[in-house]
């Protein structure tokens, strides 16, 4: 490993970047890591379907049933990712209730998250949090952009207890806790009025966000998309709305990478996000012809992501992840979607930045397109190992097998 290590290093300083360093600006990083992984986005709360147009598909078994048993799997997940500092993306449905209590939407608690914050302290992690707009009898047609005031008014209620189980979170891990607010409401065909329930939904973040929070602790973004099934014609929350929204109330904007049309380059845009404002808030996921949230794989659209956030400096973005799929061990998944995030992220401090940009503005594309394919094929993977090793996780070809044994020790004993 270390003459491998070696030789890697010798060739990676022969085009200008520092591996050491790169190392260092990649393990200090943070992801948040969703909590919806593990259990196809079912959540704690409610016995009824995933509804508000996403969709897990797929029925391996093993699916974490019980608190207990996603804290295990998010555990093994965690000790698989390299990094110094997570956090863990918690959604409102994942509330915990103790004693026989049931508390819906509009009662939720910091109480019920408790059990949440005593995982994060026991694995040093932040939390960050979601009010849940879907998979409820009273998201079936629309919800903060309701046309029924009773439900808006039950909507708005829930994302103002959300505001202050954020700002419980943030008080117990002692890290700020993004709020994302994301909705399904749209319409299948098209719609007659579109103004109205626009202004419904802006009516409705106005009054959660009128709410007194502490906003050095919560952090409030929102989450726009182009369409969902059942809403193909009109979404509601969409992008020119939220980017409108987030600059004039100062919260942030949160991009999803399946919420585009798909010939979109979604790393595109962050620069000119953020010359509007310090932060941008991501959802990674994988869009495969539609918002699938495929499983992130090591791909071309993550590499383009994650140098945009290295060039534009990591700590500019929170960079949460948002995938799930129900077809394949879940931990795997899990594991492949996380470790892939970082194994963009080390290649994004490994490539020679400065250099290509000097390129660009000498106008020297000759040069530059050379140096570009050169550092493809650079061994990035065995800087990777060695990243692993140091991190004390395990190597490339290492973690599945042991994996594989969790699964056939652990999961195929769940019944
Ligand atoms: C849906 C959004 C949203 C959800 C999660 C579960 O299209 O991406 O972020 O995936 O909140
Ligand atoms: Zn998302």
């Amino acid at each position: 490993m270390d003459q491998r290590f070696e030789t890697a290093k010798a060739k990676y300083e022969a085009v200008g970047v520092d591996v050491e360093k790169a190392m260092k600006e990649a393990e200090r990083i943070t992801l948040s890591m969703h909590c919806w992984q593990g259990d196809d986005v079912r959540g704690f709360d409610q016995k009824g379907p995933l509804s508000g147009g996403i969709q897990t598909t797929g029925n391996y078994p093993y699916s974490a049933r019980t608190p207990e048993e996603l804290f295990q799997d998010i555990e093994k997940v965690l000790s698989y990712v390299p990094g110094k500092q997570h956090k863990l993306n918690l959604h409102a449905c994942y509330a915990i209730f103790e004693d026989g209590e049931w508390a819906d939407r509009n009662r939720l608690e910091p109480k019920h998250f408790k059990k949440w914050v005593e995982l994060a302290k026991k694995n040093g992690l932040g939390l960050d949090f979601n009010p849940t707009f879907f998979s409820h009898p009273l998201a079936e047609s629309a919800t903060l952009s309701s046309e029924n005031e009773e439900v808006r008014k039950f909507w708005i209620q829930h994302g103002i207890q959300s505001l202050k189980i954020s700002e419980y979170l943030a008080t117990e891990t002692g890290m700020p806790c993004l709020m994302n607010i994301w909705i399904p409401d749209g319409f299948k065909d098209i719609p007659a009025d579109r103004k109205g329930p626009r202004a419904r939904l802006k009516d409705s973040l106005d009054q959660i966000l009128s709410t007194p929070y502490d906003k050095d602790k919560v952090k409030v973004s929102v989450e726009s998309k182009v369409f969902g099934i059942g809403m193909e014609s009109m979404t509601v929350g969409s992008h020119e709305f939220y980017m409108n929204y987030a600059s004039r109330n100062d919260i942030y904007c949160l991009i999803d990478t399946g919420h585009f049309h798909p010939t979109e380059n979604v790393a595109d845009k962050l620069s000119s996000m953020l010359l509007f404002d310090d932060k941008v808030a991501l959802h990674v996921s994988r869009p495969v012809r539609w918002d699938s949230d495929h499983v992130v794989l090591f791909n071309d659209d993550l590499r383009e992501l994650a140098l945009e956030i290295v060039r534009n400096g990591a700590e500019k973005f929170f960079i949460g992840m948002d995938y799930f799929d129900a077809s394949i061990n879940r931990v795997s998944a899990w594991t492949n979607g996380m470790r892939n995030m970082e194994k963009a992220l080390l290649y994004a401090c490994l490539t020679p930045n400065e250099k290509l940009k000097e390129l660009q503005d000498k106008r020297n594309f000759t040069e530059l397109m050379s140096l570009r394919e050169r550092v493809k094929t650079l061994p990035f993977g065995d800087i990777w190992d060695c990243y692993c090793e140091k991190q004390g996780v395990l190597k490339e070809d290492e973690w599945f097998e042991d994996c594989r044994k969790y699964e056939s020790e652990v999961l195929s004993k769940r019944g």
